[in-house]
């Protein structure tokens, strides 16, 4: 963890699920190590929470700044970096984790504003945060240094039926990651994605609009990976010696084997 020595890191989509986990396994990591925590979501109690449990969790040791942040609002993502106090600007890792689904309806029954808010929230803003941050990244010496971590998923390598604007946006996450990575060639900041399989989160009840029995199902006969799962790896990849690049991880827990093919128990 002295990797992590004296960073900054930001984090979207901290509220619940994968991207809290990766505040709270970053601030494990280096409970005393001078690091600066900005956790960003649309549900501020719920990042106040967060910063509450890791301050009290690292006595202090960790700072954590809670931020509200649509990354769906271009307007809110342009005004991110200025609004945020002086020291707390030097950002080193940026964790794009803020992501969702909306149903599993099949082309000719998508709902506009569901095929909306998945391309505005996973790709655009996604895309439209990176844009914000890499001027920061790009000032540090050998053509600019830091860590971008993308979170893709098994959706975006193997599309499935009633998933094709998910899938789809994932695909555009891989796309844009590759190129990204492709481009920045000559620097030293590092492009990283992360490819969850099955994780048990506010995930599916978002996806069915709420209705937890229906998203209890989807896990049901199976042992899901846990947020602290993924966090890790995502920890683990920011913290390798600065010239590894672990470019991309495809994670499933031990019953999936694909993103339709899955073992559930009798
Ligand atoms: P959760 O629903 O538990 O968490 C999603 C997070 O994204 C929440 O903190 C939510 O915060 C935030 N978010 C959603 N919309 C916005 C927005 N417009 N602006 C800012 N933040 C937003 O799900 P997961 O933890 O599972 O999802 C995290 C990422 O992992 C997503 O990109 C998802 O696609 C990906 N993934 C998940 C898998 C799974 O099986 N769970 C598998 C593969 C990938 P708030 O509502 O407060 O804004
Ligand atoms: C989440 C995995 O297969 O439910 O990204 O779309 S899946």
């Amino acid at each position: 963890a002295k990797r992590l020595e004296g960073k900054t890191i930001l984090i979207t989509g901290a509220s619940s699920g994968i991207g809290k986990s990766t505040a709270l396994e970053f601030a494990r990591t280096n409970p005393n190590g001078n690091l600066r925590l900005i956790v960003t979501a649309r549900r501020v109690d719920s990042l106040e929470e967060l910063a509450a449990q890791i301050r009290k969790e690292t006595n202090d040791g960790v700072k954590v700044l809670p931020v509200k942040l649509d990354v769906s609002k271009a307007d809110e993502i342009r005004g991110f970096v200025g609004s945020l106090p002086e020291e707390w600007r030097d950002i080193h890792v940026l964790v794009n984790n803020a992501g969702l689904v909306k149903g599993v309806a099949k082309a000719p029954e998508i709902a506009e504003d569901d095929l909306n808010i998945m391309f505005a929230t996973n790709v655009t803003g996604l895309i439209n945060l990176t844009q914000a941050i890499l001027p920061i990244f790009q000032k540090r010496p050998n053509g600019g240094q830091g860590d971008i971590i993308n979170i893709g998923s098994i959706a975006g390598r193997e599309p499935y039926p009633g998933g094709s604007i998910y899938c789809a946006t994932k695909a555009a996450v891989r796309s844009f990651t590759e190129s990204l990575r492709k481009e920045l060639i000559a620097t030293r900041i590092r492009v990283i994605e992360v490819d969850p399989g099955q994780v048990e989160t506010e995930f599916s009840v978002v996806r069915f609009y709420g209705d937890k029995s229906k998203a209890d199902a989807i896990y049901a006969g199976c042992d899901p990976l846990t947020p602290d799962d993924i966090a890790e790896i995502v920890v683990f990849s920011a913290t390798r010696r600065e010239n590894v690049v672990l470019a991309e991880s495809l994670v499933y827990p031990n019953h999936q084997a694909s993103a339709l093919i899955m073992h559930r128990r009798p």
